[in-house]
């Protein structure tokens, strides 16, 4: 993209927006101060439970995971924090881990948990962790997520995020009420352990690994719980975690009005839990969906600031540092696609019943293209113009390829 090009398509872009009453420098201060965690297990290949194909040079430690993370700040000035998953993840040297993050910059978002895998430890999880029939699976479970706290602490984490698999694959295998009974008893210990600055994070999943009932299978499943356990509680909205079809914007503005969204695992789906790069399949809806997010915040039913924002995609057939650079794009176009709505005309609409009128209002921001914008953000960020384009000139990946070699994998799923 050559300077002049994109000087002229700002400038006429500032043009538009001033027409309709908005400050272009204001918009290029709130898109460089939107920052996106990436989680420490996106950077090596993802796969599935077919396969999963090597990159080459996927980072083979923590230090790796956390330099492929200073990458992606440097570049494109839209991350400034790491979301660690443990065990995947356990730093083995911390204050070294720590200095490696301060000299990058790099903060640590919420600790992930994991009780949906078996790693060695005495009592399996293969028929669930936190409503698990048995006390002594259940309390093994409960140690996990507290000695995650503990690692969090160390690292100045400020949140717990719980992802359960628990649930069941076939009717009669589990007692319904009992496992989400034992759950919130869980949970509730793990609160209990929660240091006062710190949130709990509660995700929820329709379906996968189980197939027949999932212990937490909706937001308002979460939300029940949550309120049984305290206002530190919130709940997350992972954008796979829906059925088909699911109005994802309307949850988002449900949980605001009750200030009860904990933060989002951005991604996009087609079907199911695809983890696929955010804004590549449904970007209208990404669009709509950060539409109740800052039309929330504006008008004060939960802070900006109370939310956490993380990507959470696997990177099956893409080289992961590309995706993310992608879908930290993607976000930020969505973001300040949503600034440009024009509230004032909406509401008018909305009082007169004028739904042609709110169609176009919303399709007004939508079609602008944000592109210079975005990256006029990034330039004054003092990141890259392109920086997909800088990774690749640079050959960033053959670099690590002779670095750490054809064949070394993440550790993650
Ligand atoms: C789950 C969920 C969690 C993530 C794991 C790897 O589906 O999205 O957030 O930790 O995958
Ligand atoms: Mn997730
Ligand atoms: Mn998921």
């Amino acid at each position: 993209m050559p300077t002049d090009f994109h000087q002229k398509s700002l400038s006429l872009l500032s043009e538009q927006l001033s027409a309709r009453g908005l400050d272009t420098n204001y918009l290029i201060q709130k898109i460089a101060a939107f920052q996106i965690a990436v989680p420490s297990w996106a950077l090596g290949a993802g796969g599935t439970r077919f396969g999963r194909f090597l990159i080459g040079g996927e980072p083979r430690n923590l230090e790796e995971k956390l330099e492929d993370i200073g990458l992606l700040a440097k570049l494109t000035k839209r991350t400034d924090a790491v979301s660690l998953h443990i065990p995947w993840d356990i730093p083995q040297d911390l204050q070294l881990i720590k200095q490696k993050a301060a000299d990058l910059q790099i903060r640590f978002d919420a600790m992930n948990s994991n009780t949906f895998q078996d790693y060695g430890q005495p009592l399996t999880y293969k028929l669930g962790s936190l409503s698990n029939a048995a006390a002594d699976i259940r309390k093994q479970a409960v140690e996990h997520n507290l000695l995650v706290i503990e690692v969090g602490k160390e690292l100045g984490s400020k949140g717990l995020t719980v992802w359960l698999a628990d649930g069941s694959n076939f009717p009669g295998q589990a007692h319904i009420r009992k496992a989400l009974q034992w759950t919130t008893e869980s949970l509730q210990e793990i609160y209990a352990g929660l240091p006062a600055d710190w949130k709990l994070l509660l995700e929820y999943k329709p379906y996968e690994p189980n197939f027949y009932h999932t212990v937490i299978p909706d937001w308002g499943t979460s939300a029940l719980i949550c309120r049984q356990l305290g206002e530190r509680a919130k709940v997350l909205v992972d954008l796979g975690h829906h059925l088909p079809n699911t109005n994802i914007e309307q949850i988002v503005a449900t949980l605001m009005h009750q200030n009860m969204l904990a933060g989002f695992h951005f991604n996009d789906s087609k079907y199911g839990d695809d983890d696929l790069s955010t804004g590549s399949i449904k970007p209208y809806q990404l669009f709509l969906i950060f539409c109740e997010l800052v039309n929330g915040a504006e008008e004060k039913a939960q802070t900006w600031e109370s939310i956490s924002w993380m990507i959470d995609a696997s990177h099956n057939t893409k080289d992961p540092l590309e995706d993310l650079i992608q879908a930290l794009e993607s976000i930020s176009q969505a973001f300040a696609k949503s600034l440009l709505v024009d509230r004032k005309k909406l509401n008018q609409c909305q009082l007169e019943g004028d739904v042609v009128g709110a169609q176009e209002v919303l399709q007004d921001a939508f079609l602008t293209d944000v592109r210079s914008l975005v990256r006029e953000a990034r330039i004054q960020s003092g990141g890259e113009a392109d920086p997909l384009e800088y990774y690749r000139r640079e050959k960033i990946r053959e670099k690590r390829i002779l670095q750490r070699g054809k064949n070394s994998q993440a550790s993650g799923l």
